[in-house]
């Protein structure tokens, strides 16, 4: 794909979703972007309308000029890279950058399935199985997921080490996440996800994206 220096850039969001995690990025870039939110709740991303844009009605999505970019791993990625000024992802070829790669995969196949399987647990079953049963197996699940996030983050300012990259931005989604009453638990978040939250928290960008939002914090 070319894209020119400042390409039409349109993301379509919903709130709190982890589309936030491009939201964030887009403001990181300084790059001009439109916004669209498709609302979750009333089943705007199932619409006709929106298939045109992701035929699997799953957001977020990124229209560059005259494509569309799906899925938060590629779409941060394309957004790190594309302003490199702003160092949001380590250049390819170095360990960073799979580090990076490693991070994105890992949030989006293992924390956020996770997730989604408390939150919306008939997406992956159906409607005709209990559901009870299977939030409490992703619920034991989570717990697990966030010593790992805990691992991983310890004696590290952010993700990747002591810079700030698209990663963070992506785990503070989950940080986010943690705090849904949907979990029925306190936060499973560990102290130093805590710390890498606030430090995301502190960023213009990241407030800006949470305002636009309008989404409650527990900042
Ligand atoms: N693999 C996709 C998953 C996207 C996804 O599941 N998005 C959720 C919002 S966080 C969604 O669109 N849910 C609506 C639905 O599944 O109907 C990604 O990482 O971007």
């Amino acid at each position: 794909m070319n894209v020119s220096s400042q390409p039409s850039l349109t993301l379509y969001y919903s709130r709190r979703s982890c589309s936030l995690a491009c939201h964030i990025v887009l403001r990181e870039t300084g790059l001009k972007f439109g916004l669209v939110e498709v609302k979750i709740r009333n089943g705007e991303q199932k619409k006709p309308e929106y298939l045109k844009i992701n035929p699997l009605g799953k957001i977020p999505a990124l229209v560059i000029d005259s494509e569309v970019l799906t899925e938060t791993h590629a779409i941060l990625t394309f957004l790190g890279d594309f302003k490199k000024t702003s160092n949001l992802i380590p250049p390819s070829g170095s360990i960073g950058r799979v580090r990076a790669h490693e991070w994105m995969n890992f949030l989006s196949s293992t924390v956020h399935v996770t997730f989604r399987t408390i939150f919306r647990p008939y997406n992956l079953i159906g409607e005709n199985i209990p559901l009870g049963p299977v939030r409490d197996f992703a619920r034991a699940n989570l717990v697990g997921v966030m010593s790992e996030i805990e691992r991983r983050l310890s004696k590290k300012s952010y993700a990747l080490g002591d810079k700030y990259s698209i990663c963070d931005a992506y785990l503070f989604v989950f940080y986010l996440w943690c705090q849904d009453e949907r979990l029925e638990m306190k936060s499973p978040a560990g102290p130093a996800f805590r710390r890498l939250a606030e430090r995301v928290w502190e960023r213009p960008s990241t407030r800006a994206a949470v305002q636009h939002e309008q989404i409650i914090t527990p900042f």
